[in-house]
């Protein structure tokens, strides 16, 4: 069981470091000028004190209380920097691999068309993820790893770590990017050298085939964070019945009511802000022109048809 103490890559120790030293300072700060405060509060009461007295200058107190907060800050900003500064120095030798995150999901792309819904990576070797946002921002966490950035559009962000410790730990989007953004999940799968290379090898394009190519097509555009297809609202409408389904959409200024025909889907799909399904918000879904051929739309719009007729 991975807990939140694993120190999962060559990067935590320092982070843990710098995090333990500040909290206990901050620790006994907190004791110390509480009972400080009790303290004076008791010996200088009014009670043991008839005469109030004049204080002016105290050089010594007031040089100490300059040096040793100095001393402190200078020493956190210490840990601070030599956990920090190793972070944004990428190894020569690092496996890249492109994170691309996208509301609400993360892909890890290790080139050759090789796509994967789970950052698996290699034991003890230095890996560098390319972080780009095909939206808006987001932030990648592997808390395991002490690593975090920012996921930016159009700003190429990176990280780097080495893994050294087997198993599977959880990553997060910390950046709050919109309504699903707690679902934006996924999983850094730690293995050996050889079940990596294995891993990557196997790994398909469509991991697992599904039935119909436009499915494919519709999955691996991670289409069904946003629509589902047993009928419920999610973000868009449902796919379920989808083909021929008479639909008021929202177009400019006035409402009219349109069947669900190939022309429109592809418009849905290519335009998708031109017409608005009526309940349903517009500017959520981002035109797939530059992302979907036509002959993908086909597919797509042919996937639709046959999951209709087969009902
Ligand atoms: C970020 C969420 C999101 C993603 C991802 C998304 N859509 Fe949409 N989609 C919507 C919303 C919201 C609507 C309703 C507003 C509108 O009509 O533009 C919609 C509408 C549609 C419609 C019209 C539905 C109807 O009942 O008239 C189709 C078809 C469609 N999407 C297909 C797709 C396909 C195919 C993909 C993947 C390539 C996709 N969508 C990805 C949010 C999304
Ligand atoms: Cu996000």
């Amino acid at each position: 069981m991975e807990t939140l103490f694993n120190e999962g890559s060559n990067l935590a120790g320092a982070v843990d470091r710098a995090f333990i030293f500040i909290f206990a300072i901050s620790f006994i700060f907190t004791i110390g000028i509480t009972a400080l405060m009790i303290y004076i509060l008791i010996h200088f009461s009014r009670k043991r004190n008839k005469n109030p007295q004049q204080f002016s200058h105290n050089t010594k107190l007031e040089v100490a209380w300059t040096i040793i907060p100095l001393i402190i800050v200078m020493m956190m900003f210490y840990y601070g920097w030599v956990g920090f500064a190793p972070m944004r120095k990428v190894p020569a030798n690092a496996m890249p691999v492109t994170v691309i995150g996208k509301m609400w999901s993360w892909e890890f792309d290790y080139g050759n068309g090789k796509v994967s819904k789970e950052l698996v990576v290699p034991f003890n070797r230095n890996v560098k993820l390319n972080l780009v946002s095909l939206d808006v921002n987001h932030s990648l966490f592997i808390p395991a790893f002490r690593v975090k950035e920012d996921v930016i559009p159009g700003y190429n962000n990176y990280l780097w770590f080495r893994p050294i410790m087997k198993g599977t730990f959880d990553i997060y989007c910390t950046e709050y990017c919109g309504l699903a953004h707690s679902n934006m999940l996924a999983k850094a799968i730690v293995v050996d050298s050889l079940e990596f290379n294995k891993w990557l090898a196997d790994l398909k394009v469509a991991d697992n085939l599904p039935d119909h190519p436009g499915l494919a097509i519709v999955k691996a555009n991670a289409c069904l964070t946003c629509h589902s297809m047993d009928g419920s609202k999610i973000i868009g409408p449902s796919f379920k019945g989808l083909y021929g389904r008479k639909t008021v959409v929202v177009a400019g200024t006035g409402e009219k009511e349109i069947e669900e025909n190939d022309e429109y889907i592809k418009r849905s799909i290519i335009d998708p802000n031109i017409e608005i399904v009526k309940g349903f918000n517009q500017g959520l879904m981002l035109s797939y022109k530059d992302k979907i051929s036509a002959e993908e739309l086909d597919k797509i719009v042919d996937y639709f048809k046959s999951a209709v007729e087969k009902k």
